[in-house]
């Protein structure tokens, strides 16, 4: 079945009702909403591409760029969603990469992006602003705001999202429209989704948290949702006492703690708080408790599965776990030797389900190094069923992530691959080498870093080397920090000692 049509069997019988409210006082009603839909999708259509077709968005947020989401989705295409934040040289490699039929940017980036489209053959490209101007809406005008959604079966590809999975450059996960499907019905159920929720969202829409967990909860029950271009404290705590259900990364609860003006009065009508992409402080859980009396939600899930497991609506939540696995989604964890952990063992976490990706884009080898022979997906995380956290004993149904095998940085819920990071770095004149890693971060839970050996009769200087990879890669990849020493720490077999400068650097 088409998600869309998924999604749109859940969409309220009133079509007047208010499907998206923005922060500047805009009201899109259910018939607004279906019917840009539509004519996105009809202009789509009118291209006339082969099935499988990608369009490739980096737009900022706004109704129309998630009306460009589903319109993808009932023409039958393939949705392929890029972080704003992406240099030329990022969106080259994506572009190149995916070779999109159809290419979506800010009005602002036409001129660059046009380039790297035209460079990977992409015939169509269009602009979308935050603002409902560019090329997309005056083409879309003409098109018929009705129309028949493309058939498409389970196994058809909805969307791709480009991850550093678990090694490796970035990969595109291949998500189907069952995949998502799946995981969206679960979710509705499993979080308790009821008429006359509204949904306050202010997370990003090319990734999975914001626009598949989120926006899928909110569609899929008809509910409306209260939409903010980014995080801003203070306007989540405007719209938050109309508003019933939030989800964030764990920089979201750590930003509203520290504003004073953030109460027991502003969380009144909410019902759930539900917190992923990243580890949620023990610290931060207690605090919100103690200052709101809710208790935060947390769940786990992966770019390549979408959500996997969950703390209960009902029931006990648990700082410092990520729950039960969610119905559907099997979770063992894994000895290095191939056998079950027992309670409170340490191995690493494989999944499997309907929800499980359909493998990485034209990486045949990759994705059948990244599934077990008996066909369970390896997480790269590591984690243990039940045993201790600083709020107590854990039932042994619970899992606990503890850590990644795969060696990557999460910044605020954005995943920063390293060997990226440092392959910039050693191109930059003077470098001899470097090493990064993740240091702990008072914001975004980790925050990059960067170990750098000059070469020899060269000096470095760390400010201009950060002013200068803010030009080359996105911004939330550039470290934080830059250290220049003499020399790295290495093994007898000649490899760098991580373990020893995460133990010099993050304390
Ligand atoms: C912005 N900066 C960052 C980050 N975001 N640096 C490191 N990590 C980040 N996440 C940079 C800015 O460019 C700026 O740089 C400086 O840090 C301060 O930015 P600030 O204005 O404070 O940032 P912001 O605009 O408020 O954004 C922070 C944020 C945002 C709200 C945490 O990053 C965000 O929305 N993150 C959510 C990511 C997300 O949706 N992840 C889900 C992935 P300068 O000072 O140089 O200009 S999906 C996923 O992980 C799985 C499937 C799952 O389980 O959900
Ligand atoms: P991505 O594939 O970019 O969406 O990132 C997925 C990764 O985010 C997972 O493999 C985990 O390492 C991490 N992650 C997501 N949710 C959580 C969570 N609640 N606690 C700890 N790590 C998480």
């Amino acid at each position: 079945m088409n998600l869309y049509a998924l999604l749109e069997s859940g969409f309220p019988k009133d079509k007047s009702a208010c499907a998206i409210e923005t922060h500047d006082g805009l009201y899109y009603s259910w018939e607004d909403l279906e019917g840009a839909t539509s004519k996105m999708a009809n202009l789509l259509l009118a291209l006339d591409l082969p099935q499988g077709s990608r369009v490739a968005v980096q737009v900022e947020k706004s109704p129309e760029a998630l009306f460009l989401y589903l319109a993808t989705l009932k023409a039958g295409l393939v949705y392929l969603p890029l972080n704003t934040a992406y240099q030329a040289a990022e969106m080259e490699y994506f572009v190149g990469n995916a070779e999109p039929a159809v290419v979506v940017c800010s009005p602002k980036n036409y001129s660059w992006v046009s380039q790297v489209a035209k460079k990977s053959g992409t015939k169509h490209v269009f602009t979308l602003g935050d603002d409902r101007s560019g090329t997309l809406l005056e083409k879309a005008v003409p098109h018929l705001s009705k129309g028949k959604t493309v058939k498409r079966s389970d196994d058809d590809l909805a969307a791709i999202l480009y991850t550093s999975g678990t090694t490796g450059r970035s990969k595109g996960a291949m998500l189907s429209h069952a995949n998502l499907g799946s995981n969206a019905k679960v979710l509705k159920k499993f979080w308790a989704w009821k008429k006359g929720d509204v949904l306050l969202h202010a997370l990003p829409i090319f990734h999975v948290h914001g626009l598949f967990v989120a926006s899928h909860g909110a569609l899929l029950n008809g509910s409306k949702m209260i939409w903010l271009p980014r995080l801003d404290t203070k306007e989540l705590i405007k719209h938050m006492p109309r508003s019933t259900i939030m989800m964030g990364v764990p920089t979201f609860y750590v930003r509203l703690l520290l504003d004073s003006s953030f109460t027991k009065n502003t969380v009144k009508n909410m019902r759930l708080f539900i917190s992923g992409s990243a580890p949620l402080l023990t610290e931060t859980f207690n605090s919100f408790k103690e200052r709101t009396g809710y208790t935060i939600l947390e769940r786990y899930g992966m770019s390549e599965t979408a959500m996997l497991t969950s703390n209960p609506y009902e029931g006990r939540r648990i700082g410092g776990s990520v729950g039960l696995p969610l119905p559907k989604t099997k979770v063992r964890v894994i000895k290095e030797n191939g056998k079950l952990c027992g309670v409170n063992e340490i191995g690493n976490v494989e999944v499997k389900g309907p929800n499980i990706f359909q493998g990485y884009w034209r990486m045949p080898e990759k994705t059948k190094e990244e599934f077990t022979k008996d066909g369970w997906f390896k997480t790269g995380d590591v984690g243990r069923w039940g045993g201790e956290t600083s709020g107590g004993k854990v039932p042994k149904e619970y899992l606990c992530i503890v850590g990644r095998s795969k060696d990557l940085i999460i910044s605020g819920g954005y995943n920063v691959y390293p060997k990226e990071i440092e392959s910039f770095i050693d191109d930059m004149p003077g470098v001899d080498e470097s090493a990064v890693i993740g240091i702990p971060h008072p914001d975004f839970g980790e925050a990059v870093m960067a170990v750098v050996v000059a070469k020899s009769g060269h000096s470095l200087n760390a400010d201009s080397m950060i002013a200068n990879l803010k030009g080359k890669i996105a911004n939330f990849k550039v470290p934080k920090l830059i250290v220049i020493v003499s020399e790295l720490p290495r093994n007898a077999m000649g490899k760098v000692q991580k373990n020893i400068l995460r133990e010099t650097y993050c304390t």
